[in-house]
């Protein structure tokens, strides 16, 4: 019997930090989803509040680096983004590269574009749970449009 592979669609979400925004490479970012087949179905610029980047990144509140985290998340304006496609949340991850970009493989968004682990260009959802709750973070239904 021919194997059965399964495609999802879904939905991830997709921000670029400031240092990528201040660098101008948000063009430069955005050709590694689309050149991969990631649709951009949602999009917006904004800058956000110390209190939205504590409660967008609250699951590392934890963290030895959590205020610079977030200091730096709210230091200039951002990209945020719905990205859609076949297994959207993994593969947006794998074009997005490892956390620390000096262990990013080449080709990847944070080997290309991050500076340090703190300033790495690029968020990306990890799960599907973490997907839909970080869309709705930013996102009304209405504002998605998604490809059929
Ligand atoms: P991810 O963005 O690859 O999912 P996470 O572990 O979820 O990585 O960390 C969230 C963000 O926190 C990272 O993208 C990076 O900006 C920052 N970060 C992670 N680890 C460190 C660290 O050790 N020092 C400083 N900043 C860090
Ligand atoms: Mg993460």
């Amino acid at each position: 019997m021919a194997p059965v592979t399964t495609q999802t669609i879904e939905q991830t979400l997709s921000i670029v930090k400031p240092d990528a925004v201040e660098q101008n490479m948000i063009g430069n970012i955005l050709e590694y989803f689309e050149r991969e087949g990631l649709n951009i179905v949602a999009a917006k610029m904004l800058r956000l509040s110390l209190d939205q980047a504590k409660a967008f990144y609250a699951v590392h509140k934890d963290r030895p680096f959590f205020q610079e985290l977030v200091d730096f998340m709210a230091s200039g304006p951002v990209l945020v983004m719905v990205l859609q496609g076949e297994n959207a949340i993994a593969r947006n991850r794998q074009i997005m590269g490892a956390t620390d970009p000096s262990k990013a493989e080449s080709g990847t968004i944070r080997a290309d574009f991050a500076t340090s682990i703190e300033r790495n260009a690029v968020h990306g959802s990890d799960s599907p749970q973490t997907a839909k709750a970080e869309i709705a973070f930013f996102f009304k239904p209405n504002e998605i449009c998604p490809r059929s």
